[in-house]
């Protein structure tokens, strides 16, 4: 709304200096109730503000910069995102968390940029990520499972981010397999895993996430607005993007606890609640052929079931549907 977004410019004009109710009310034009009011829908929504008495409300550090003590103050997991790696500019944060991996990096280690310049999707594809709107991440695990185990990691991450924009946007998201988050069946997010690994064992799994926050439509090229949308486009609203970060984080600390110690199963039935795929007539594309059919659900390794017009079914790791 125009009082938020007034808000916000105010308090963001002086950083670190305390505005008082009835100025703030002054500047956006409204009653004071009304600015307390938007102010706890801020916080509500991760901004951090300081009100004091005699004072006034004060903006807390520049609220969405992604940077390690942004994420920091409030973080409330035990292990991921402890360790932060933030940079201005990157080509992609999966670049960046496959040699910190190599480097023994501590499990937990988040990879997060403002930028990056050549974002990847899957099969060689790009992920478009300009500066200072989206979420574009790379979080580092280690967890001691075989290599076929990794693609389940792509269905948890689904699962934490959905809640996590529910939460933190009260606007609700499909999952598209494998890796898609739609609204309104635009894309408002991918995710990427891969791995380092022998045939045996993960050495590293790095769960690739990129998020449309704040982006307007004009921030999209002609392409990319006809498939894409942003939390900003659904719901009219700026957010905090640290707040995103930490809730999905906290997210994923809770569902790889449960993955790890009861395993996909209870993983699997929250993701179905969200899956748009299941149930319906679709086409897999993989790299070498195309499959036509029924989606008739996944298997307790996150693995496509499609029964084909013969009720003959296959198995599908990874491909695009339509
Ligand atoms: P994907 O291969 O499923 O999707 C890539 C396709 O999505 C592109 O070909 C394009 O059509 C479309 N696309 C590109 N950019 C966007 C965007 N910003 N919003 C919506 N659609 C888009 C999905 O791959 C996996 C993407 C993972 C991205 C994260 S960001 C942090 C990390 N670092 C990195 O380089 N990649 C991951």
């Amino acid at each position: 709304s125009k009082i938020r977004e007034s808000l916000l410019a105010a308090l963001s004009s002086a950083e670190d200096s305390y505005f008082s109710g009835q100025e703030l009310a002054d500047q956006a034009g409204c009653s004071r109730t009304a600015i307390w009011k938007h102010i706890e829908d801020l916080r509500a929504s991760g901004f951090m503000i300081e009100s004091k008495r005699k004072k006034g409300y004060r903006l807390l550090g520049k609220a969405d910069e992604l940077n390690e003590n942004n994420l920091l103050v409030g973080l409330q997991t035990d292990r991921l995102g402890r360790s932060v790696h933030y940079f201005e500019s990157v080509d992609s944060t999966q670049k960046i968390a496959h040699s910190l991996a190599q480097e023994n990096a501590p499990e937990g280690s988040l990879v997060i940029a403002e930028e990056q310049l050549s974002g990847r999707g899957r099969m060689a594809r790009s992920w478009h990520s300009p500066k200072g709107t989206g979420i574009w991440m790379s979080l580092l695990l280690r967890p001691s499972l075989q290599p076929q185990k990794a693609p389940q990691f792509t269905l948890i991450a689904a699962v934490a981010i959905v809640e996590a924009i529910e939460k933190t946007c009260e606007l609700k998201v499909d999952i598209k397999w494998p890796n898609d988050l739609l609204i309104d069946g635009k894309k408002i997010t991918g995710i990427l895993t891969e791995l380092q690994a022998d045939s045996e064992q993960i050495h590293s799994l790095i769960i690739g996430m990129g998020i449309n926050v704040n982006q307007c439509a004009e921030d999209f090229s002609d392409e990319i607005r006809k498939i894409a949308t942003s939390l900003h486009i659904e719901s009219g609203k700026t957010f905090s993007r640290a707040g995103i970060v930490q809730q999905i984080l906290l997210n994923l600390e809770k569902y790889y606890h449960i993955y790890i110690n009861e395993g996909f199963e209870p993983i699997k039935v929250i993701w179905e609640k969200y899956a748009i795929t299941i149930g319906q007539h679709i086409t897999a594309r993989t790299f070498n052929k195309e499959i036509k059919g029924l989606a008739s659900g996944i298997t307790n390794e996150g693995v496509l079931k499609l029964i084909d017009e013969n009720g003959e079914t296959h198995l599908i790791y990874s491909a695009d549907i339509e």
